[in-house]
């Protein structure tokens, strides 16, 4: 038994060059919530989520709830949260980041709180959590160089902060970042955010892609921002096993059937199929053939396990989305991802794309685009409390309080409206 004690909720914000996607563009500071909780033998755990108001707000709501559960309890905290968490409208929430959505409240809150515990359970037993969660199937986890298109630097802040990647508004200069990061990170596969430009104009930029780098596979996720019709018609440009998958083409999952329909090209969604409420209507209309799980709103690390089974039992692949994030979530989606063994593609991650981190240590290294998996109790990470209270005071003067890439685009061309489908 280990029973907690306290529970600390710190919302943080960090450093997020000016990425572009089919609804906007990334405001100059990224929101997540760093949660501890600690229990009465004074070992403390760690989770990472969303910096919404709502994550925040919820996360905090149930908080006191929780002090005097036993840790190791994990189905009767779930059970708690589902008993106290408030629930908001569905849809309420952003669909960009569709973890933050309110059909997504019980599993993304109960996640924080399952990595946390997770954590202190490792550090209890001398165990890495990939061991509580069954053992790991391999050593390392891979992942994917997720290129965007970008500016050089945010048009409307009031500090000089650039970042290191430079501009990236042409096939040429995607190619260099891909170059850029896949040097850094030595990442064996690609991942290119589309939805910006005329399709035609990013199908360029992946075929450049392919001639620099012929070996590694390619995917191209535009959010939804391609009409079914737009996407029947760009079909012939992916012949000759240009991509791996094809990333939420068209919005929502009765165009991704339709699209399915046409085409042998496996369609891949974050978007469309969100929660296991998705996942009838999704196979009804044979909408997807890889889901990209994510444990911060799929219900924790041992929810992304069921997933994978159901997956498995579906004949659907399973990838791995991600969001801006910081160390803490690297690991625990490097954790999962190690005990899944039919999570065979690279997953996603945001992380080259952030200079901070709140972990001792500074940012996690990556061996040929690949985390190892580490064997030190829990997580395999400790908070850097310094880091973490100035990352805090970030947020308290950022000035963000929700992610709005619609609102931040409108302040470079002023009739922009993000709406999807734009093509
Ligand atoms: O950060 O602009 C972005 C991404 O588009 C992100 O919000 C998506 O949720 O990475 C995500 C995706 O794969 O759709
Ligand atoms: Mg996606």
């Amino acid at each position: 038994m280990s029973l907690i004690k306290s529970v600390e909720v710190t919302p943080i914000a960090f450093r997020d060059p000016p990425l572009l996607n089919v609804y906007g563009i990334h405001e100059a500071w990224a929101l997540r919530t760093i949660i501890e909780v600690h229990t009465e033998e004074g070992v403390y755990g760690l989770g990472e989520s969303y910096g919404d108001q709502q994550t925040i707000s919820q996360l905090k709501q149930v908080a006191p709830h929780l002090i005097g559960m036993d840790v190791f309890h994990l189905n009767a905290i779930r059970q708690k949260i589902e008993k106290v968490v408030t629930l908001p409208d569905p849809k309420s929430g952003l669909e960009i980041a569709p973890g933050t959505l309110g059909a997504t409240t019980v599993p993304r809150i109960f996640s924080a709180y399952e990595v946390a515990c997770l954590d202190v359970m490792g550090k209890l037993t001398g165990r890495p959590v990939c061991d509580l969660l069954g053992g790991k199937v391999r050593d390392e986890v891979d992942y994917s160089a997720y290129l965007f298109y970008k500016y050089e630097r945010h048009g409307f802040t009031n500090d000089s902060w650039v970042d290191k990647w430079g501009e990236a508004l042409t096939p040429e200069g995607i190619v260099a970042q891909a170059k850029k990061m896949i040097g850094e990170y030595g990442f064996q596969s690609i991942k290119l955010k589309a939805g910006v430009f005329e399709p035609l104009e990013e199908i360029k930029a992946l075929k450049a892609l392919r001639e620099v780098f012929p070996e590694l596979p390619l995917r191209i996720d535009p959010n939804g921002g391609w009409s079914v019709e737009m996407t029947k018609k760009l079909l012939p440009e992916f012949s000759e096993g240009l991509l791996q998958y094809l990333e939420d083409p068209a919005p929502g999952k009765v165009a991704m059937g339709e699209v399915s329909a046409v085409t042998d090209i496996p369609l891949a969604t974050n978007m469309c199929v969100i929660g296991y409420f998705d996942v009838p209507e999704a196979i009804e209309r044979d909408a997807v053939q890889v889901i990209l799980s994510d444990h911060h709103y799929w219900g924790g690390l041992r929810a992304t396990q069921e997933l994978a089974r159901l997956c498995k039992t579906w004949n659907i692949g399973l990838s791995m989305h991600s969001n801006s994030h910081l160390g803490i979530s690297l690991m625990a989606m490097t954790h999962a991802a190690a005990t899944i063994e039919n999570l065979t593609y690279a997953c996603d991650t945001h992380y080259p794309w952030q200079e901070e981190e709140v972990i001792k240590g500074g940012k996690i290294k990556f061996n040929n685009g690949a985390v190892v998996v580490p064997d030190k109790p829990g997580l395999g990470v400790e908070l850097d409390r310094e880091a973490l209270a100035a990352l805090a005071e970030n947020y308290k003067n950022c000035g963000i309080r929700e992610r709005n890439d619609v609102t931040e685009m409108q302040k470079y061309q002023l009739d922009w409206q993000g709406t999807v489908p734009r093509f």
